[in-house]
């Protein structure tokens, strides 16, 4: 029997004009589900002069206020919630270390919606009921661990609730188990691969195919490392909690970006400078509109991360909108010696310059009223016992490449394999001491 490559095959090879109808449909009757039951949206679209009455289909959307993180912090803990807590069955919370988190609410309609958005994710990586699938995201209140966990149930893998940390033991389960799917953030998967190789373990040796994994930016470079350390095929999955969590939007077998659940969310982008919607395949800030949720809807929710959407035909036969790889985030985005620096740029150079393990850090400080900037790399151990010269040249190329890309110079500090830190969840890549002062 050929393989099921959809989970949902009706939405996910859905007609435009379909699935535009299906959107607005669910948008006016999300719009006055936010209307009826939520005075906060109430008041900001009194302010913006708009009713439940002007929203006729998605070509009305952008008639509609934008909602940001800012708002939801204002409306902690129950503002922004659409219905009784009684019929809420969890929540989540963002990973923030800064301000108040934000806390986003389920119905267990919610909790099903968004288990059947990671299944799609899972099998669109070739993930059946045949499979073994290892969740190292966090669990707790980061939707990576629950977000996995019950997307694979759904397709009725055998599912290893791992969550995060004690890596040789996630070896010991991965190699005893034979598990064939690997979900957890880029950056772990590539200390796992790292860690797999440091115990004598060649790529062959162990039974996975797919990785899912996400959370965090991460390059096509490092996907490529990924996928050769560890003898799979690495597959993107993209979300947030504001939304759901995972599986807002997921790779297929073409790997050339995330299709969105469009039946689910509405995208849009728009200049994150003046708001204004911009066409289809511009660069810019991605919004969303969730159509379908129950407890947490957020209507024009802006998630701050920068990408292009594309209605390319896509070779898996899904019709759904795709969105890049997020380029980095509109508040994420450095501005050293007034040049906007995105840390993916930075990690496309160092992958593609130096076969070496993606481990790196960008340290920007302020001496007097000017801006340093420092990359550490982390040398592998062939590199470590290269000739000083050879190492030189290195440094030399890479501090070239740097220039050339970004236009300004950075100080580039090669170090010891193992000197920096490792993450088992989202990797801390830049280090602003200028924000301490
Ligand atoms: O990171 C949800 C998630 C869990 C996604 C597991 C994928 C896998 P938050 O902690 O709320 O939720 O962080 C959301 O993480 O706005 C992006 O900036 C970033 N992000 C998420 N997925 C990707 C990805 C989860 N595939 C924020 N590529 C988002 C780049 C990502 N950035």
């Amino acid at each position: 029997m050929a393989e099921k490559i959809y989970w949902n095959k009706e939405i996910e090879t859905m007609e435009l004009d379909k699935m535009k109808e299906l959107q607005s449909e669910r948008l006016v009757r999300q719009v006055k589900h936010v209307w009826d039951n939520v005075p906060y949206y109430r008041k900001l679209m009194e302010e913006k002069g708009v009713t439940p009455e002007d929203i006729k289909g998605v070509e009305d959307l952008h008639k509609l206020p934008f909602i940001s993180k800012a708002d939801l912090r204002e409306g902690y803990p129950y503002g922004l919630l659409a219905k009784p807590l009684s019929e809420c069955v969890r929540i989540q919370s963002t990973s923030g270390t800064t301000g108040k988190r934000v806390v986003a609410f389920y119905t267990q309609n919610d909790v099903d919606l968004w288990e059947d958005c990671v299944a799609r994710a899972i099998t669109a990586a070739g993930g059946t009921k045949e499979d073994v699938c290892q969740v190292c995201y966090g669990y707790g209140l980061f939707t990576g661990g629950p977000g996995l966990h019950g997307g694979a149930h759904k397709v009725g893998c055998l599912t290893l609730p791992m969550s995060s940390g004690n890596t040789e033991r996630q070896i010991q389960f991965m190699m005893d188990l034979k598990s064939t799917i690997l979900c957890c953030t880029p950056s772990y998967a590539a200390y796992i691969g790292e860690t797999l190789a440091e115990m004598g373990y060649k790529p062959e040796d162990n039974s996975l195919k797919a990785g899912i994994f996400g959370a965090e930016p991460w390059t096509e470079e490092m996907r490529q490392e990924i996928q050769k350390l560890l003898g799979i095929k690495a597959y993107d999955i993209y979300g947030l909690t504001e939304t759901s969590g995972p599986g807002v939007a997921f790779e297929c077998e073409e790997q050339t970006g995330m299709h969105i659940n469009e039946d689910n969310f509405i995208a849009e982008i728009i200049d994150p400078d003046t708001g204004e919607v911009l066409p289809e395949g511009s660069k810019g800030e991605l919004v969303f509109t969730s159509i379908t949720k129950e407890a947490f809807p957020l209507l024009r929710y802006r998630t701050r991360d920068i990408c292009v959407l594309s209605r390319k035909k896509c070779s898996c036969g899904r019709t759904l909108v795709k969105m890049t790889k997020p380029m980095g985030r509109s508040d994420d985005m450095l501005i050293i010696k007034g040049v906007n620096v995105f840390p993916s740029q930075i990690e496309t150079v160092l992958l593609k310059d130096f076969n070496a393990t993606p481990n790196y850090q960008i340290v920007v400080d302020r001496v007097g009223s000017v801006d340093t900037f420092e990359i550490k790399v982390e040398l592998s151990e062939d590199m470590f016992s290269d000739t000083i010269k050879s190492v030189e040249a290195l440094e030399k190329k890479l501090s070239a490449d740097i220039v050339q890309i970004l236009g300004i110079r950075a100080k580039i500090s090669l170090v010891e394999p193992k000197s920096i830190p490792r993450s088992e969840g989202k990797a801390v890549r830049v280090i602003d001491r200028r924000k301490l002062v």
